[in-house]
């Protein structure tokens, strides 16, 4: 058991195996072919970047022109972990019984929810590990909720069609998933949703929540969303998250657990 002080809180760096020995792995390549200048090339670079010790643990010739590397070093910079404060979706932790159980107390009616890739994004499984009955690593999807109307419709959704079938559904929430971010696509098309939903006059009504590899809550309500889901999030992460907002929202506080 490691002995945690609040002074190390105050000053957070990386744990290798001794409490403030700021080991840490890089890797990277240099455009050079692997050997003693490469060597001392990588370790200078290691160095310059503030590492102290670096230990060259790895070098491989990736063909006659360009090196690969693993090396150890001490970080030396710290982080006041104790005073980090991070904007993120707010709301209790609940598996799926106890947020079936919450919505059918509090609501008395399936909340319903669409989902989909929008705009060209054919990456489907993200969204699938959210809304799929399945679900994802072990984590059942809002389709297997007894109080979620779960509808996926799949990938390059357009935004329009999205926010259409999300009207016809009476939707609570709006779930995109966006995967690809390149020439900042990701940015264009998640815009483009929240002014179709400003234009529907729908903004208000419905949650609009999105999610994806390299998605934060921070981008997410920056681009006008209510908030945003990244890696090794799960479904009853998003179901937890609507249902307590929208009695926030109600002016209703989350009832105590017994
Ligand atoms: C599988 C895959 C594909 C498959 C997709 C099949 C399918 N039906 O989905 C195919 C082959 C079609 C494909 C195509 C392309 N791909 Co691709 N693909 C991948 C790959 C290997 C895995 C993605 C994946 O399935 N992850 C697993 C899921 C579970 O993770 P996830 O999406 O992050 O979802 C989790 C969270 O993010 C979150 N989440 C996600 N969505 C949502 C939504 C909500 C509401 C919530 C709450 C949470 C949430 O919860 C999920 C579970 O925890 C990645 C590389 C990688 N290893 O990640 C590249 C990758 C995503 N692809 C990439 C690219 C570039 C493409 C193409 C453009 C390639 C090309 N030139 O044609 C095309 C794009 C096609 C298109 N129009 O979109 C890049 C994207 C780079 C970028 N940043 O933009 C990646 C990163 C590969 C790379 N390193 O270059 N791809």
């Amino acid at each position: 058991m490691i002995g945690i002080r609040k002074a190390d809180l105050e000053r957070l760096k990386p744990y290798g195996d001794t409490m403030d020995d700021g080991k840490t792995q890089l890797s990277f390549s240099l455009p050079v072919p692997a050997g003693p200048e490469a060597a001392e090339a990588a370790k200078r670079l290691v160095l310059a970047h503030g590492f102290a010790d670096p230990m060259m643990v790895r070098m491989e010739a990736m063909g006659p022109t360009m090196s690969f590397f693993v090396f150890y070093g001490a970080m030396q910079q710290t982080i006041d972990y104790k005073n980090l404060v991070v904007p993120k979706a707010e709301f209790e932790a609940l598996d799926m019984h106890q947020i079936d159980d919450l919505i059918e107390a509090q609501f008395g009616r399936r909340l319903v929810v669409v989902g989909a890739c929008p705009g060209t994004d054919a990456h489907t499984v993200g969204i699938d590990a959210i809304m799929n009955m399945k679900g994802y690593n072990g984590h059942y999807g809002l389709e297997r909720y007894k109080m979620v109307k779960a509808v996926n419709m799949g990938a390059q959704i357009p935004p329009e069609a999205l926010v259409a079938r999300a009207i016809a559904e009476n939707a609570d929430a709006i779930l995109a998933s966006v995967v690809v971010t390149q020439k900042d696509l990701h940015i264009t098309t998640l815009t483009e949703l929240v002014e179709v939903m400003e234009a529907e006059g729908v903004r208000d009504r419905m949650l609009a929540i999105v999610g994806g590899p390299r998605m934060t809550y921070d981008l997410a309500t920056e681009l006008g969303f209510d908030a945003g889901f990244g890696p090794g999030s799960y479904a009853e992460d998003v179901a937890a998250y609507v249902a307590q907002e929208l009695l926030r929202r109600q002016g209703k506080a989350m009832p105590v657990r017994a």
